[in-house]
This record gives structure tokens, C-alpha cells and sequence, in this order.
């Protein structure tokens, strides 16, 4: 029996339990006869640009009051689409000018160098040319250390958003960067980019030619619609898989150069310093992680009984190919179901069907990327960087690309929590 047909089967037995539980649900809304008039509907409005339900309340968690910068509410997402309005924003120079509100008619695009012609975009330019629309997720480097307690600006780690939420996943519209080098025609030798952002501070990031070349997007759009002010309107970079940190937005200018530049940004937070004292430069990828966002920290079971467990999962190193839920603390995995789409450096959405029979139990899940790479235990992600889990804990250590297998504790009362640590 291959894998597929073992899913089938194992979809077409727990089919009998949820039948049971359809029962249930008919039942508990016969309080309600048919054909009486429902409560709580009224009429509404019509609105030329649309606006959610006066009842869905999900929203961005703000790292400090006043700014920007926040976590986005992953718990609440449906599908492997993070909408624009609910996307995670991080903005490292906040001076005040955060985000910025650019005037798309005045916005210019440079790209000089080591070019044959140095070329200067405006955005109507840009967007005249051969473009593409491509599900990414961008995911900050530092995504998920919040899972340790007390790492977190806000001073709490309890939720999906709390400790995940610097990730999100949406479809990208815009001109692949190979394409303007190759209208810029790049000179031999040329080895790297140099991108900057539009704010007072000048984010600049060094980026290798060679993923320039291979699916860097100078986006435009996001979900269908322009990218929002805070995700860098009017254009942005979209670097697949790579660090947040990277993917400058408010783009302003590509130069093409022979070394990277070793910015602020570059030298100064992103280099992770190891107990044996080395550092590690220039670490891009964001490595396999996958996340059980329902039922997640903050959440409450109401009762025992089914419920889908649904979680996303996500890796630099391509598509993901397996995830696997572990609803005994790690004891045992078995495998999820992967939900279509199923694509290339983007979230994929898994689900696990699963009956809680009311005792306290731990959450878990791992997921394997393409390449055969596999999400971490705690301990395999020390003995990969050389560290003990003190080192993690030692609020001092700024810590990149934290990518454990992360558990949730169901407790009898159905209350859930962050188990990390
Ligand atoms: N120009 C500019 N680009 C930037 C930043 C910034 O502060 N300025 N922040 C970076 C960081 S740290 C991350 S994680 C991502 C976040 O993208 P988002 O704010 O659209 O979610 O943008 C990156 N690009
Ligand atoms: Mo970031």
C-alpha cells in the first residue's frame, strides 16, 4: 500500500467518526426550528472598497505601541494566503517616517553599476514590462524566537502570533530582477547587488547575483491589489525563501557591484554569535519550520471530541513534501495531509484529523522540504549551532532562523500553551 492509498484509507475510517459528529451538529441546531426568522441579521451597506465583517476582529499585534511593526495574527488564517490588511510588517529604522507615504508618479527605480546602461524605472515603466505573479512567503530572520519567554518585545509568548507571527505568505506581482539586468546588461565580473530602500535611513541590503538571476521579483502588487504602504509601496523586493531582512521595500535603487557591502543590517544584528565564539555570516535561508496553528497557543477546546488540527509549514529549500503530527508530545508522528497548492518557497497548509479524549497531551508537528531537509528537535537545532538550551534562554543572544519542532500543551481544561521551554 503506497502512501497515497494509506491517506485514502485512513480518510475513508475516520469518515465514520465525523459522520457522528454531523449528527451532533444537527441536533444542536434544532433549538432553532427551520423556517423561523433568524436573529441577527440586518441590513448592511454597500462599500466601494470592501471592508471585513463588523465581526471578524483579527489584527496585527504591534510590537510597541505607536509603531509599525507587528506580528500578524496566523491563528486566524484560512489557507496558505496571508491578506494584505493582516500581514506581518517589520520596519528596522523606524525614525518617525514609518511607513513611508510615497508619491507613485514621483518614485524612480535606478539600476546602475556595473551595467552597460544604467536605467531609471518610473513605476508606470515598470510595469509595462513582462511580469510575473509568483505565492511566496517572506518570513523574518528572527521569526519565532519570541517562543522563548521574555524574548518577545511585548514581554509574552503564548500565541501563534505572539511567536510566529513575523511570517506571512501572498502572491507577489511584479518584474523578475533578471529581467531589468538584463536590460541593464550586466558587465563581467559583476557578482552582487546592492538594494536600498527609500527611508530616511537608507535600509541597504548585498544580495549574490546568482539569486538575483534565479527568482528575485521586484514587486508591484500583493493579493491582487498594490502592495500596501507598509509593505513597501509603491515596489518592493520579493527574495523567495530568503530572510525577511533582505527583501528591501520602497525600493529605490539596484546597484550592480563585485562584493557585498557588509551594511549596518548586515554586520551589526545579523551575524549569529555561537557559545564557541564563532559567528555565521551570510546565513539566507530560512530553514524548514512548520507550525500547528489550530488548536494553538490562547485557544480553548470547549470539549473532547474532533477536531482538525490545521497548521502551516514553509521552507527556503523549495516545496514542502511531508508533514508529520505528533499528537502525543513526539512519541509517535503520522502523517498530515498536505493541501493544494503545494508550492515552491510558500506556506503549505496541513491538516490532521483528531479526536481529543480529554487528557492533557502535547501538539506537535515537523514537516521535509524537497531537498530531504527536516525540521529540527530543540536539541538537533543546538547540536547544529554548538549550543546548549541555556544559550537560547539567555535573553541577551539575539538568535536567527530558530526553527525547532514547536509544541503546544493541551491541558484537561482544554486551555493551550506554548510548551517550548
Ligand atoms: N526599506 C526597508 N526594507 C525592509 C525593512 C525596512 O525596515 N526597510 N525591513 C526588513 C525586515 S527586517 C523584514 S522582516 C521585511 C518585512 O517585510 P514586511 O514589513 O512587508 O512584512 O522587510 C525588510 N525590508
Ligand atoms: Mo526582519
Amino acid at each position: 500500500m503506497n502512501a497515497k492509498e494509506r491517506d485514502r484509507r485512513r480518510f475513508l475510517k475516520e469518515g465514520v467518526a465525523l459522520a457522528g459528529l454531523a449528527m451532533g451538529a444537527i441536533r444542536s441546531a434544532n433549538g432553532q426550528a427551520p423556517g423561523s426568522e433568524q436573529p441577527g441579521i440586518r441590513p448592511g451597506k454597500f462599500r466601494a472598497y470592501g471592508e471585513r465583517s463588523r465581526f471578524e476582529t483579527a489584527v496585527r499585534m504591534q510590537k510597541s505601541p505607536g509603531s509599525s511593526s507587528s506580528f500578524a495574527p496566523l491563528q486566524d488564517q484560512m489557507g496558505i494566503i496571508t491578506p494584505s490588511a493582516l500581514f506581518f510588517v517589520q520596519s528596522v529604522y523606524s525614525s518617525g517616517d514609518d511607513p513611508l507615504d510615497i508619491d507613485p508618479q514621483q518614485h524612480r527605480l535606478l539600476i546602475h553599476g556595473m551595467v552597460d546602461r544604467p536605467l531609471t524605472f518610473t513605476m508606470d515603466e515598470l510595469k509595462r514590462l513582462p511580469s510575473v505573479s509568483r505565492i511566496h512567503f517572506i518570513e523574518c530572520e528572527g521569526n519565532s524566537r519570541f517562543s522563548i519567554r521574555g524574548k518577545n518585545d511585548a514581554g509574552v509568548a503564548e500565541t501563534a502570533q505572539e511567536i510566529h507571527g513575523i511570517s506571512g505568505c501572498s502572491a507577489w506581482t511584479g518584474v523578475l530582477v533578471s529581467l531589468l539586468l538584463r536590460e541593464a546588461g550586466v558587465q563581467k565580473g559583476a557578482s552582487w547587488l546592492i538594494a536600498e530602500g527609500a527611508e530616511t535611513n537608507k535600509m541597504v541590503r548585498s544580495i549574490p547575483l546568482e539569486k538575483a538571476m534565479d527568482d528575485v521579483i521586484v514587486a508591484y502588487g500583493q493579493n491582487g491589489e498594490a502592495l500596501r504602504p507598509e509593505n513597501g509601496y509603491p515596489v518592493r523586493l520579493v527574495v523567495p525563501g530568503w530572510d525577511g531582512n533582505i527583501n528591501i521595500k520602497w525600493l529605490r535603487r539596484i546597484k550592480v557591484v563585485d562584493q557585498p557591502y557588509m551594511t549596518h543590517q548586515e554586520s551589526a544584528t545579523r551575524p549569529s554569535l555561537r557559545l564557541d565564539g564563532k559567528a555565521r555570516w551570510f546565513q539566507w535561508e530560512m530553514g524548514p519550520k512548520s507550525v500547528i496553528t489550530r488548536p494553538s497557543g490562547g485557544q480553548r477546546l470547549p470539549s473532547r471530541g474532533f477536531y482538525e488540527i490545521t497548521g502551516l509549514a514553509w521552507s527556503a529549500g523549495g516545496a514542502i513534501r511531508r508533514v508529520e503530527v505528533s499528537t502525543d508530545g513526539g512519541r509517535t508522528y503520522k502523517d498530515a495531509q498536505l493541501q493544494e497548492p503545494v508550492l515552491r518557497k510558500a506556506f503549505t497548509q496541513f491538516t490532521f484529523p483528531w479526536n481529543w479524549n480529554g487528557e492533557e497531551t502535547v501538539l506537535q508537528s515537523r514537516c521535509t522540504d524537497e531537498r530531504g531537509d527536516v525540521q529540527p528537535t530543540l536539541a538537533e537545532l543546538g547540536k547544529i549551532w554548538g549550543v546548549t538550551p541555556e544559550y537560547w534562554q539567555a535573553t541577551t543572544n539575539h538568535i536567527n532562523h530558530f526553527n525547532p519542532i514547536f509544541p503546544w500543551k493541551v491541558t484537561r481544561e482544554g486551555s493551550v500553551h506554548n510548551a517550548l521551554f
